[in-house]
């Protein structure tokens, strides 16, 4: 086991910090408290909170910049997951045991991990609690608990999952489920979901429906199959682009899209699923299904959002461009639990993951951070089993595109890309710190162009 990094700070310096904090109150580096503490035995130079893609990527950024041995990451469960293959394990194009790997494996060696979940926040005297009784304090905080999947706010879920014929891809425990309903299918509604609340990964439930009418294409049930996607929003896709391509394959593949309907309840011992009309409160439909894909409704992480670090709605409260926490200056977030106005992706963690490494060496030096985030973020948007649209934007919804190319295009090398080499480029490159998005080989690709 790694040595505890034992930096208490001495009362010396607890009085300096609180004279550099009092004393300056107009912003900068020197507003760091972070010689405020609890009486905690573990302290950590770096603290991080979560062991997912944003928690690990930055424990190995962190450790390049620290020491490992002054790293620490707080995760409770015992398996990695890289989820966004779970869209190629739900339509049976990849097995669930390849998207995970033991959590030991991805914490950066030398670097201690905490086996606890995080159960209160306090920013006040950097120092965090664990469910094990644990207190542990840092001088620097790095938040990256992602996001809370709350499949309970639907009535009759998540018991209903014991049922056949529902799915969800969303959950480990349930992605299996999608690819035995999609086999088991014979006739009548396909009905996919997108609650009325953000989500990660706004592309993933229609994803699956694209898959799904493949699929009955190529076993010859697309015949009886009525395919429908109920969605709380009023659009496809937030960037016209790619909406307008996507509009086209629903239009030429006869699906049905149903707008500003939320799924609130499911019967799943009648097969029967219960939309609210988002547009008419109090009113309701009842849709009988041979399939169901439910992308559950989500909320921020329930130990943050009544900490200080939550914003109004309970995200964790970071400025856009340098990911520094807004009232914490020694606290940054990373990932699906924050507040960053962009769609919440493993894309734009990687792109996140190098700002903020930046921000906080800046901040560690006493310095300025200079480096912004632009809101990165890209979905590729499975149509089929064979073709990708790869969408990548940025903060205005613009495109922001890798290749010289027409990415709104489907495509079979955007497919490769997705299935075979995203897989690669996450485990060895990004968890490891050293892929930071792919702004480097945009620009490398537009040399000639501009
Ligand atoms: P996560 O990776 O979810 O990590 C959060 C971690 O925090 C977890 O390990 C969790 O156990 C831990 N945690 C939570 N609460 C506590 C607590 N109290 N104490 C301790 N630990 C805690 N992204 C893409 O870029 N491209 C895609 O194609 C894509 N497709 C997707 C398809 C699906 C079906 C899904 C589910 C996701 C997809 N994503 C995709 C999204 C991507 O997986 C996430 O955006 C990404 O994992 C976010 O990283 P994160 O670190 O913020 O959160
Ligand atoms: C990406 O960087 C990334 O993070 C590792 C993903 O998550 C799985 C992605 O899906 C995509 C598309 C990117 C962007 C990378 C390139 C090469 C366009």
């Amino acid at each position: 086991m790694a040595p505890l990094a034992a930096v208490v700070p001495s009362p010396h310096t607890r009085l300096l910090a609180c004279f550099l904090r009092l004393g300056t109150q107009q912003g900068g580096p020197l507003q760091l408290h972070t010689g405020a503490s609890c009486a905690a035995k573990s302290h950590y130079e770096v603290l991080v909170l979560g062991g997912g893609s944003g928690g690990v990527t930055m424990a190995a950024r962190m450790k390049r910049r620290v020491g490992a041995e002054n790293v620490a990451i707080v995760e409770s469960s015992e398996r990695h997951f890289y989820q966004p293959i779970w869209t190629l394990v739900g339509a049976g194009a990849k097995q669930l045991s390849s998207s995970g790997r033991p959590t030991a494996s991805v914490v950066p060696s030398g670097v201690e991990w905490v086996k606890a979940r995080v159960a209160e926040l306090n920013p006040d005297k950097n120092c965090i609690h664990t469910d094990n009784g644990k207190e542990i304090s840092y001088k620097y905080l790095i938040v990256a608990l992602g996001i809370q999947l709350d499949y309970e706010k639907i009535k009759g879920l998540p018991e209903g999952f014991a049922y056949p014929k529902i799915g969800s891809n969303y959950s480990v425990r349930t992605v299996e489920k999608t690819w035995k309903a999609l086999q088991d299918f014979k006739e009548g509604n396909a009905i996919f979901t997108f609650p009325n609340t953000p989500v990660k990964c706004a592309g993933a439930p229609q994803k699956i429906m694209y898959l799904s009418e493949a699929y009955f294409r190529k076993t010859g049930k697309r015949s009886k199959a009525n395919i429908i996607f109920n969605t709380s929003l009023g659009t496809i896709f937030g960037v016209k682009k790619y909406a307008d391509a996507l509009q086209k394959i629903i239009q030429e593949r006869n699906i049905t899209v149903n707008y500003k309907q939320n799924l609130i309840e499911v019967r799943a011992d009648k097969q029967e699923a219960v939309f609210e009309n988002l547009d008419k409160p109090g009113e309701t439909q009842v849709i009988s299904y041979e399939m169901l894909h439910v992308t559950p409704p989500m909320s921020p992480p329930d130990v943050l959002k009544t900490s200080p670090l939550a914003d109004a709605a309970g995200w964790v409260d970071v400025d856009k461009e340098t990911l520094q926490h807004k009232k914490y200056p020694n606290v940054f977030g990373i990932g699906d639990c924050t507040n960053l106005p962009t769609s919440k992706t493993a894309a734009a963690v990687a792109a996140q993951s190098g700002i903020l490494d930046r921000t906080i060496s800046m901040i560690m030096k006493h310095r300025t951070p200079t480096r912004k985030y632009d809101g990165y973020t890209s979905c590729p948007l499975v149509t089929s089993y064979n073709r990708v649209i790869l969408a990548e934007f940025d903060y205005n919804a613009q495109p922001l595109e890798t290749f010289p190319f027409d990415q709104s295009k489907e495509r079979l090398s955007m497919y490769l890309m997705k299935a075979d080499m995203m897989p690669f480029l996450y485990w060895n490159m990004l968890l490891r710190g050293y892929w930071g998005g792919p702004a480097f080989l945009r620009k490398l690709f537009h040399l000639g162009m501009s």
